[in-house]
């Protein structure tokens, strides 16, 4: 069931962004072309009062001329006829950061332990993704349980990623903003 289009890609069913939302520690992630967060990522989801999907998020990035630092980021999602489907509109705290629209496609959680996120932001002409990035995501800040990483091995292979993912450090960096 694997045929790496990005349409085929099934995504989490009946997706409840209530029970979604609260702290997320990203655990493994698949970068993007260019610029991305590097480690310390964390997210932090809520639903407002009119139901809509929120975000904010952190993580050490390394801009400009080698400038290290914390990138506090906002998100805001638009729904789509899926569920667990939305485009993610996103800045920066600072100007300097980045800012754009990236599709944010919940492949699977268990609300409460692990959720795997993808995003392709360049479809290639055979309907493969030619470049995109996703997160592995805990609620726990040490990582996934044993049983969780056997779900989130066959997913990375699922949305064709598998192989591509690097380990998220979480040092502490981002913690004093
Ligand atoms: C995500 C969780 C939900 C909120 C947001 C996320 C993505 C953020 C980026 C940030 C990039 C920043 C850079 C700065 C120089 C998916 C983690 C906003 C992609 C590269």
């Amino acid at each position: 069931a694997q045929d790496c289009q990005v349409s085929n890609i099934q995504v989490m069913q009946n997706f409840d962004r209530s029970r979604y939302t609260g702290r997320w520690y990203a655990v493994a992630k698949k970068d993007p072309v260019g610029l991305f967060l590097l480690d310390n990522v964390v997210a932090q989801f809520s639903v407002d009062e009119s139901g809509k999907m929120t975000a904010a998020a952190h993580g050490r990035v390394i801009i400009l001329n080698n400038w290290e630092m914390c990138a506090n980021m906002f998100g805001t999602f638009e729904d789509t006829p899926d569920p667990a489907k939305f485009k993610m509109r996103y800045w920066g705290a600072a100007s300097y950061l980045q800012t754009g629209n990236d599709d944010h496609w919940v492949i699977d959680t268990d609300y409460d332990n692990y959720a795997i996120h993808y995003s392709c932001r360049e479809v290639d002409l055979d309907g493969t993704c030619l470049d995109g990035y996703s997160f592995i995501f805990s609620r726990h800040p040490t990582g996934l349980r044993p049983e969780d990483q056997k779900i989130a091995t066959n997913k990375k292979k699922e949305i064709c990623f598998l192989g591509k993912y690097r380990r998220v450090g979480h040092t502490g960096f981002c913690e004093s903003s």
